[in-house]
């Protein structure tokens, strides 16, 4: 197991690198340029300077997380040829300095999605949370601005402005796409970059939805574990694997997260993975909890026994965190919770270890 960071650039993450690496286990971080909107290419100079920043502070960048999909390929208009080529430059460029494994996500319009960015826990922390009853009284504009507002200014990986500019002009598209017609894009998309992924050696993980389900009455195509298998059949290769997200898909208390694990690394199409709780709080309404088992609703050991048994060199990160000791920043993203996930994890890998041996 490969214990890695989201860190969101030196301009961008008020967390610095140094810091990053004075966590226990700590060998690297799923890095980004999230200056370029989805469908632009990222120059090779850009990313060598980012990998060069990430080395001199001791760490290995072999993970991207993310390159986004175009908006035209996930809705299969036809400039998205144009978008796949650029992808395929960015790829290419990608490769060129050591990148393994690129995160995305196929979700419409909208990225993760919660209704509170900053919800108070007993205990004074704070967590980000979901109640879908609060989303069925607004529309979708309105969670845009409220995510904005809430979030203080800060940019947040998924709700870039470029993406929220068209918000309606897109959702009235989507109101004509199917659950098919969006798997037959997404087929579309991973048909156009893999083979160049095969010749250059990066390994594709497709980030299930968040939450796992449906929004607004747009479908959404990974939810669940049947959703996993259909991606991974749309282009059997193993450059089309999973970042496979115990919070996200935990998020639906019918998916049994342990097992899809063990499932999708015994089948060697886990590439990345992010670990983290939740706390199920009643239908379709759940927080995020500390990353110990006992503080939400996932089993954590049971999750780690699985990449372990199936995957154990995989690249993982504790995924979200809690607001904890006055911290302040990025919804979701501060050190000290992601800090203490990162070595819980750790703990638990080394004593499966111990017990069972290596995988
Ligand atoms: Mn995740």
């Amino acid at each position: 197991m490969k214990m890695t960071f989201r860190w969101f650039g030196e301009s961008s993450d008020p967390i610095p690198l140094q810091y990053i690496r004075q966590i226990p286990g700590m060998t690297g971080i799923m890095g980004v340029l999230d200056h370029y909107a989805a469908g632009e290419v990222w120059p090779e100079e850009e990313i060598a300077v980012l990998i060069a920043q990430v080395n001199e502070a001791g760490l290995e960048c072999k993970v991207i997380e993310s390159v986004n999909v175009h908006e035209d390929i996930k809705m299969g208009l036809p400039s998205r040829d144009e978008y796949i080529a650029n992808y395929c430059e960015t790829l290419e460029n990608l490769a060129k300095h050591g990148i393994e494994v690129v995160v995305y996500n196929f979700m419409p319009v909208f990225d993760w999605l919660r209704t509170e960015l900053y919800y108070e826990n007993e205990d004074g922390s704070t967590c980000l949370y979901y109640d879908h009853a609060d989303v069925e009284g607004l529309g979708p504009m309105e969670i845009v601005e409220r995510t904005a507002r809430d979030s203080g200014g800060l940019s947040l990986p998924g709700w870039e402005p470029e993406r929220m500019a068209r918000l309606e002009e897109v959702m009235a598209i989507y109101r004509g796409i199917g659950r098919e017609d969006l798997r037959a894009n997404h087929r579309y998309f991973l048909e156009g970059i893999i083979p160049t992924c095969e010749r250059v050696g990066i390994t594709m993980a497709v980030h299930p939805d968040d939450p796992a389900w449906d929004m607004f009455g747009i479908p959404r195509i990974v939810n669940t574990r049947d959703d996993l298998d259909a991606v991974v059949n749309l282009v059997d290769s193993p450059a089309n694997s999973l970042c496979v997200c115990a919070g996200s898909l935990g998020s639906n208390p019918e998916n049994d997260v342990p097992a899809i694990f063990r499932e999708f690394g015994q089948r060697g199409r886990i590439a990345a993975a992010h670990v983290r709780n939740v706390k199920w709080l009643g239908e379709k309404h759940f927080k995020e909890a500390a990353h110990l088992s006992s503080d939400g609703s996932l089993d954590m050991q049971a999750i780690i026994e699985a990449i372990h048994d199936t995957c154990p060199d995989v690249y993982v990160r504790p995924d979200h965190g809690r607001y904890i000791w006055g911290e302040t920043g990025r919804p979701g993203y501060p050190l000290y919770d992601r800090a203490l996930g990162a070595t819980y994890l750790q703990g638990l890998f080394e004593s499966v270890t111990k017990i069972k041996g290596r995988g």
